[in-house]
C-alpha cells in the first residue's frame, strides 16, 4: 500500500474539555464516525477501552478467528481509493488482516490524535439547561460535548460463564472475545473449548492442531456450514473493484442482510426432493453464508427450514465418523438460521482426529472446575488449559456498563429494563442527543456490519449539519414515535422463526436479561429507505430544541 497524506488535521475543541461530540469506541463505527464530524468541521472526542482501533478485532484474537463475510464486502466503501488499493487475501480475512486494515484506516486518516486509548467511559449526563453532556472516563476527568455517540458495538461485552470453582483453575483461562495479544501456545497441553457458537466452531479445529488433547464441552449443537475459504486471485479481487459502485449500491438498497449474493425465487417446497438437494449440495460446496439463502421462505416456513435442516444434519452424519458424536453433533432443537448460523473450517471432521473428545453438557451438565479439571455429573477431565467460547452480552452489554443519566436523571439501565426501547435503533427518548450506531432496533448483527455501520454514521452526521444549520440545541425520539418502531420490530421479528431459539438476539443466553427480540429484522433496504423518509420529513417522530431562545422549542 502507498503511504497516503492525511485527509483530516486534529479537531480543536471549542474550549479545553468541550467538544462537540464525544465517540465511545474506536471499532469501525467508531473510527468513520471521528473521519466523518471531522469532514464537517466539528470537534471530537473518542474514547476507546483498547490499546489501539478495531474493536471486534481487536479483542477477538482466538485462533481461527475470520470474519464470516466475504471480505471484498466486509470493508468501507465510503472512499474509493481505499477500496480500490487495499489487497484482501483471502475470501474471508483472517482477524490480524483485518485489524491491520482498521490500522491502516486509522493511519491513512490520521484517526488516532482524537482517540483516547485505554480510557473507558463510565459515566454521561445531560445537562438539561446547557442541553449538554457531561462524559466522565474511568481516568477520572470529566469533558463536555453536546452529542454523544455511542460506537460500542453489539459484540463487545464478553460474557463469562457463572460456573462453580472456575476461580479455582490453577491452568490458564481464556476467554475468545477477550483473548492475549501475546501468541497462545497450547502445544503439548490438554486443553478444554467451552462453548460451540462460532467462536468454538472456529477455534475447536485451530486449537486441535496443537493440544495433545482437546475436549470440547458442548451444550447445544449448532448449524455449521463450510466456509470453503480460499486466497483471492487477482482476477476475484478486480471484478469487485471494477463494480464496486454497484456492488456496494445492491448491498445498501436491495439485500435484506447487506451482502451482495443471489436473491432467491423460489421456497424450499417449490422443488422435488431431487432438485432441491441439488441446489442445498451446490450451496454447501460453494460454502458461507449464502447456503440460507438457496430459498427465500427457510427463515419463515417450517417445512422449508426443516428440509434445510436435515440436509445438514446428514452433512454432520457424513463427516463424523462415529455415529454417537455425529448424532450429538446434529442440532434439532432450534429452526436453522434462527441462531446465528456458524461458518467453519473443519469443524465436524475435527472430531475423527484421536486426540478430540466431545462431551454434551446437556445430558452431563459442568458441576465444578477443579484446579486441573473439569467435573461434569458422570465425570472429572483432567484439562491444563480452558478456553471459554461462552459469548457476549450482546447489543445491550457494552451499553449497559456506562451510567448514563437523561432527562430527569433517569438512567438508561432504568428505561431499558424491560428490554431496549429505540426508535430505528438510533436514539432513545429522554436521552436527548445520544445516539446509537447499530443499536437494538436496527438491523445490525443481521447485516453486514459495515454497511449498517456507514449507514448509521452517515445519517447521525447528516442529523447533526441539518442541527446546526437550524441553530437547533437538542434532538430527541418521540415517545409515540419510538413506541410504534418497537411494536414494529417486535412484530416483524415474529413473523419469522427467529424468536423460536433461544439466542443471544433474544437476550437468552444472559441470566436475567429481559427475552426480547433485539435487531430489526425487516431488511437494510427496506430499512434504510424508512431512515431516509423519516430525514425526508423533517426528523418526523423526533422533537427538536432551539438554541435560543428555550421557549422556541419546536415538536415535529
Ligand atoms: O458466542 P455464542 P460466540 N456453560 O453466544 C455456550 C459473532 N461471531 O462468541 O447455546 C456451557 O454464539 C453456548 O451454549 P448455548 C457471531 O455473530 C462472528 O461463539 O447457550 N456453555 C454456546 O454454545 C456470533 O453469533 C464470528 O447452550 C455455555 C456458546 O457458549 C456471535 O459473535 C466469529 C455457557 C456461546 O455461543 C457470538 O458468537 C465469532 C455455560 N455457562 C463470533 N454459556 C464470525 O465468523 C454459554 N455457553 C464473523
Amino acid at each position: 500500500m502507498s503511504a497516503l497524506p492525511s485527509v483530516s488535521a486534529k479537531s480543536q475543541p471549542a474550549a479545553a474539555g468541550a467538544y462537540d461530540v464525544v465517540v465511545v469506541g474506536a471499532g469501525f463505527a467508531g473510527m468513520y464516525m471521528l473521519h466523518r464530524l471531522r469532514r464537517q468541521g466539528l470537534s471530537a472526542r473518542v474514547y476507546e477501552q483498547g490499546g489501539d482501533v478495531g474493536g471486534t478485532w481487536y479483542w477477538n484474537r482466538y485462533p481461527g478467528a475470520r470474519c464470516d463475510v466475504e471480505s471484498m464486502q466486509y470493508s468501507y466503501s465510503f472512499d474509493d481509493e481505499l477500496q480500490q488499493q487495499w489487497d484482501w487475501s483471502e475470501r474471508y480475512a483472517p482477524q490480524p488482516e483485518i485489524l491491520k486494515y482498521a490500522q491502516h484506516v486509522a493511519d491513512r486518516f490520521d484517526l488516532r490524535g482524537d482517540i483516547q486509548f485505554e480510557t473507558r467511559v463510565d459515566r454521561a449526563e445531560f445537562d438539561e439547561i446547557a442541553n449538554t453532556w457531561s462524559v466522565t472516563t474511568s481516568d477520572g476527568r470529566t469533558v463536555t460535548a453536546q452529542y454523544v455517540v455511542l460506537a460500542t458495538g453489539c459484540l463487545s461485552n464478553a460474557k463469562m460463564p457463572d460456573i462453580k470453582g472456575l476461580g479455582d483453575f490453577k491452568g490458564k483461562v481464556y476467554h475468545t472475545g477477550h483473548w492475549p495479544h501475546e501468541e497462545v501456545d497450547f502445544t503439548g497441553l490438554r486443553v478444554g473449548v467451552i462453548g460451540t457458537g462460532s467462536s468454538g466452531i472456529q477455534s475447536v479445529p485451530v486449537i486441535a492442531e496443537q493440544a495433545s488433547h482437546l475436549t470440547v464441552f458442548q451444550r447445544t449443537a449448532n448449524f455449521s456450514i463450510p466456509a470453503r475459504n480460499a486466497e483471492l486471485t487477482p482476477g476475484e479481487r478486480e471484478a469487485f473493484r471494477a463494480n464496486y459502485p454497484e456492488i456496494r449500491r445492491i448491498a445498501r438498497e436491495e439485500m435484506r442482510n447487506g451482502i451482495v449474493q443471489e436473491v432467491p425465487d423460489r421456497g424450499a417446497l417449490d422443488d422435488g426432493e431431487n432438485e432441491r438437494r441439488a441446489k442445498f449440495e451446490s450451496r454447501w460446496s460453494k460454502g458461507g453464508l449464502t447456503f440460507m439463502g438457496v430459498y427465500n421462505n427457510l427463515a419463515f416456513d417450517k417445512a422449508a427450514y426443516d428440509t434445510a435442516a436435515g440436509f445438514v444434519r446428514d452433512k454432520i452424519a457424513e463427516i463424523v465418523e462415529d455415529p454417537q458424536t455425529a448424532k450429538l453433533l446434529q442440532p434439532n432443537d432450534h429452526p436453522i438460521g434462527s441462531k446465528r448460523i456458524c461458518i467453519d473450517t473443519d469443524f465436524f471432521a475435527t472430531f475423527n482426529r484421536p486426540n478430540v473428545t466431545l462431551v454434551d453438557i446437556k445430558s452431563d451438565p459442568i458441576r465444578q472446575i477443579l484446579p486441573h479439571a473439569v467435573r461434569t455429573s458422570a465425570r472429572e477431565i483432567e484439562v491444563d488449559a480452558l478456553v471459554l467460547a461462552t459469548g457476549f452480552d450482546a447489543m445491550t452489554g457494552s451499553v449497559a456498563k456506562i451510567d448514563i443519566r437523561g432527562r430527569n436523571g433517569q438512567t438508561l439501565n432504568q428505561k431499558w429494563a424491560e428490554g431496549p426501547k429505540t426508535y430505528l435503533g438510533l436514539m432513545s427518548a429522554g436521552f436527548p442527543n445520544l445516539f446509537i450506531v447499530t443499536g437494538p432496533g436496527s438491523p445490525s448483527v443481521l447485516s453486514n456490519m459495515i454497511v449498517s455501520i456507514e449507514q448509521h454514521v452517515e445519517w447521525i452526521t447528516d442529523c447533526i449539519a441539518w442541527m446546526r444549520d437550524r441553530d437547533l440545541a437538542a434532538i430527541e425520539a418521540g415517545r409515540d414515535a419510538e413506541d410504534r418502531w418497537v411494536a414494529h420490530v417486535n412484530e416483524v421479528a415474529h413473523s419469522t422463526l427467529y424468536p423460536q431459539a433461544n439466542s443471544w438476539y433474544m437476550g437468552a443466553n444472559v441470566p436475567g436479561k429481559p427475552q426480547i427480540f433485539m435487531p430489526y429484522i425487516g431488511g437494510v433496504g427496506v430499512y434504510r429507505q424508512i431512515c431516509n423518509d423519516v430525514a425526508a420529513k423533517g426528523y418526523e417522530g423526533f422533537a427538536t430544541t432551539a438554541a435560543e431562545p428555550p421557549q422556541k422549542r419546536a415538536a415535529s
